[in-house]
């Protein structure tokens, strides 16, 4: 059955967003200068929400002269001093974040409550941890006067927006480097509404230059011979172009990419926690994310118990308005983005996986996409080897713990995994064999600004979070 429900919307009117932004540099905002621009609209309603400018080689050119000039000030300021423009932008996070959850969840299409729940909570508590380190470098694992690596080209994606920029930003700034961002063309304005925020926070202009753009304009800021260090999260495909076009020169790179998680279920987990485990895993921001748990391996006696409860709590989802304090799942990015998660689907189909879905209306205009499961499927399959990056989840089995490993580790990627288990040792000994970055156990999607997070093999190199998330930024 379709469940009824009562709407809870969330006012829109909390955001105010102009029909034009220009590019944050040096401090102003600024037209490009060839006078290009591009629409972002809201992906739940197709509604152009606001024109901003598509920067080109010369306003990349502009914004990285402004990070280089203000870095010898900011770089010379005490780590004390720092750390209070930190502060204050972590502040001003908080006081605005009805704001920016709103904002967030228009020009993305997640929930309002993940975005005011998860992302603007997160987005804060990054400023305020790494406002905590600035002035602790010192003989702290990084020599006796760690020296920041200068200009930083940073370029994220759109999956969280506002929290990919604050993992970027936030150290880059602590360790007193300047930085010039670009974020993903789909999802430019939470990082415009940031640039706002650097203002009323008075931080020195040309620290933080927002330059916003398509790929294009990724591709200007990684070659720009003025960077000194490029991070990127985005898919293994630009990660991979974008090491080529670094190698050999001076720059560092961190690359986060993308990730195919096993979410390891054993015949001893509590059924009911794993259930709330495995739709958290992987229906959480749509499945927009790099470590989803996207892989359900079952052991095999359990199988028809787990599914049986996973399809009902499935069947329990609300999929709509992501300004509905109700909605579980939002809407799908963009109509790229739909369209690779409906190709991958239907070859899961076409290479003989069962597909399932809970009953589930649709809205009639946005890019939507029912929570899906498929059943059968082996590793061969290209719904168990690609990442789909959508609410689809595919469900392999196993016998053993050596079965659930290697099927774990039989994947190009290693960003994440995760553990349910009511035996300790077994997650000890699972946690060592899994080649995966990050692993969870009986609990999933759990993150902290005090915990390195990055990925083996293909999801990339360079950890982001901790104190390790620093290094990335100095020369120890
Ligand atoms: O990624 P892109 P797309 C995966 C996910 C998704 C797929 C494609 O599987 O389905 O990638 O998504 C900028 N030089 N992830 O096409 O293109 C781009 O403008 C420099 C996983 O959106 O990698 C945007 O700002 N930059 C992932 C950012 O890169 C370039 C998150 C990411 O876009 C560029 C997103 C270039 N040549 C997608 N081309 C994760 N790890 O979380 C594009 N960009």
């Amino acid at each position: 059955p379709v469940f009824e429900y009562a709407p809870a919307p969330e006012s829109r009117a909390v955001v105010d967003i102009a029909p034009s932004y220009g590019l944050f540099i040096d401090g102003e905002f600024a037209e490009a200068g060839d006078g290009k621009v591009f629409k972002t609209l809201s992906p739940s309603s197709e509604e152009v929400l606001s024109e901003v400018a598509q920067a080109g080689v010369e306003d990349v050119d502009r914004a990285v002269k402004a990070a280089r000039k203000a870095f010898g000030a900011w770089s010379a300021l005490p780590g004390s001093e720092r750390a209070k423009y930190l502060f204050r932008i972590a502040r001003i996070v908080q006081e605005r974040s009805r704001e920016l959850a709103v904002l967030e969840s228009l020009d993305n299409g997640k929930p309002i409550r993940e975005s005011r729940d998860a992302d603007l909570p997160l987005v804060a508590a990054h400023f305020f941890y790494y406002a905590g380190w600035a002035d602790k470098l010192a003989y702290a694992g990084y020599g006796p006067d760690p020296k920041p690596l200068g200009v930083a080209g940073q370029i994220i994606p759109w999956n969280f927006p506002l929290l990919m920029l604050a993992w970027k930003i936030a150290p880059a700034l602590a360790t007193g480097n300047t930085v010039v961002l670009k974020p993903a063309e789909t999802t430019p304005l939470s990082a415009l509404f940031f640039a706002d925020i650097c203002r009323q926070a008075g931080l020195p202009k040309g620290v933080v230059n927002i330059v916003t753009g398509d790929g294009s304009t990724g591709a200007e800021l990684v070659a720009h011979p003025g960077i000194d260090k490029v991070a990127f999260t985005g898919s293994t495909e630009v990660g991979k172009a974008i090491a080529r076009t670094v190698a050999g020169t001076k720059k560092k790179v961190t690359l986060e990419l993308g990730g195919k998680a096993a979410n390891i279920v054993f015949d001893d987990a509590p059924i009911d926690q794993a259930v709330e485990g495995i739709i958290g895993g992987i229906f959480f921001n749509q499945g927009h994310v790099c470590c989803a748990g996207s892989r359900l391996l079952v052991q095999e006696s359990v199988q028809d118990e787990l599914l049986d409860a996973l399809k009902r709590r499935m069947s329990t989802l609300r999929v709509g308005d992501p300004l509905d304090k109700n909605t579980d799942i939002g809407a799908i990015n963009s109509a790229e983005q739909l369209a690779r998660i409906r190709a991958l689907a239907d070859a899961g189909e076409a290479e003989g996986a069962e597909r399932w879905a809970p009953a589930c209306e649709l809205p009639s205009s946005g890019y939507w996409f029912a929570p899906t499961l498929f059943t059968g499927v082996t590793q061969a399959h290209r719904i168990a080897r690609e990442e789909i990056f959508g609410p689809v989840l595919s469900v392999l089995t196993f016998r053993t713990p050596e079965e659930a490993v290697a099927k774990a580790n039989n994947t190009p990627y290693g960003l994440s995994a995760g553990i349910w288990t009511e035996k300790g040792s077994r997650i000890l000994w699972m946690a060592n064999k899994l080649r995966a970055g990050v692993v969870w156990s009986n609990t999933f999607n759990k993150f902290d600004p005090a915990s390195p997070f990055g990925g083996y093999k293909e999801s990339g190199y360079g950890r982001e979070g901790g104190r390790h998330g620093l290094e990335a930024y100095l020369d120890v």
